[in-house]
């Protein structure tokens, strides 16, 4: 593990392991490559993504805690909540057999207590980087009141070809659609061919994503979740996005492991919770 100056002038922990390599910018804990040893790129990053303060990285796996999408009462506070914002510590950077284990650290600020979330708190996210890529993040609950939150780990896969990519796994639960409602359960895999943003609740299952241009096929495995979101933003919402190349919505898709709505964390004093997944590609 090597920590350099990246893109912006932020912080990135390189790992080079006998097993599989990655990039981790302490930005966000956000973790923007991971390409297993002779293999290819699993995870995507836009061409266009900014590197700068108080922009999100477009790609990776951003950690949205903790709330998801925008906050619900303070227009101003950011998408997808402020971890992925803050400058998290590296704690730990280990070898075990052939994977390297990362542990990063984010713990209430001023800013936090300050801003639309006023929660004492400590977050610990865990990488593992080798033949796959397990992560995980565990919240515990600092203060003297209950704490709720959301959180979700926004993984973006790359795919070839996402007209003829699907996700299975999801066929027979229900879903929100965020551009047209609740929607009854499909029988068949997720398939793409407009702007697709979708919310599985109560739903803990492991997904596949099948690039069939290649074969590539992507296993989701998740504990601790029991939301799933679904995302591709198809022509016009990558087209209105300055981080997102016009063409790059075919090569991306987002299957997110999450623990959102009605699916949010409520912990006591003391009280810690952990979501993690792993991926693997073959
Ligand atoms: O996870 C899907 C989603 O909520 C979409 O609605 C879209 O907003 C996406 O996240 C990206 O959000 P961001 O704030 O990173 O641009």
């Amino acid at each position: 593990v090597e920590l350099g100056m990246g893109p912006g002038g932020l912080t990135v922990a390189r790992v080079f392991g006998p097993a599989g390599s990655a990039e981790i910018y302490l930005r966000g804990a956000h973790l923007s490559t991971w390409t297993p040893t002779g293999g290819t790129p699993v995870i995507w990053m836009s061409e266009q993504s900014e590197y700068a303060p108080g922009v999100p990285l477009r790609g990776g796996v951003p950690i949205c805690f903790p709330w998801f999408g925008a906050h619900p009462t303070d227009a101003t506070a950011p998408s997808h909540g402020f971890a992925r914002l803050a400058d998290w510590q590296l704690a730990e950077a280990r070898e075990a057999g052939d994977d390297v284990v990362l542990v990063f650290l984010l713990t209430d600020t001023e800013a936090t207590r300050a801003s639309a979330w006023p929660h004492p708190f400590e977050a610990r996210y865990t990488v593992t980087v080798g033949a796959t890529l397990s992560l995980s993040l565990r919240v515990t609950n600092r203060g003297s009141t209950k704490l709720s939150f959301e959180e979700a780990l926004h993984t973006y896969l790359a795919v070839a070809d996402i007209r003829q990519t699907e996700v299975a796994g999801l066929e027979g639960a229900p879903f929100t659609d965020r551009l047209t409602g609740p929607r009854p359960a499909e029988s068949t895999p997720v398939r793409f061919d407009a702007e697709t943003d979708r919310i599985y609740l109560n739903n803990p299952a492991t997904t596949t994503v099948t690039d069939a241009s290649t074969g590539r096929v992507i296993t989701v495995a998740k504990q601790g979740s029991a939301s799933t979101v679904v995302w591709n933003p198809w022509i016009d919402k990558a087209a209105a996005m300055a981080d997102f190349g016009d063409t790059e919505y075919t090569g991306m898709v987002c299957v997110e492991t999450c623990n959102i709505r009605d699916n949010a964390i409520t912990l006591a004093p003391g009280e810690s919770h952990e979501i993690s997944v792993s991926y693997s590609a073959a």
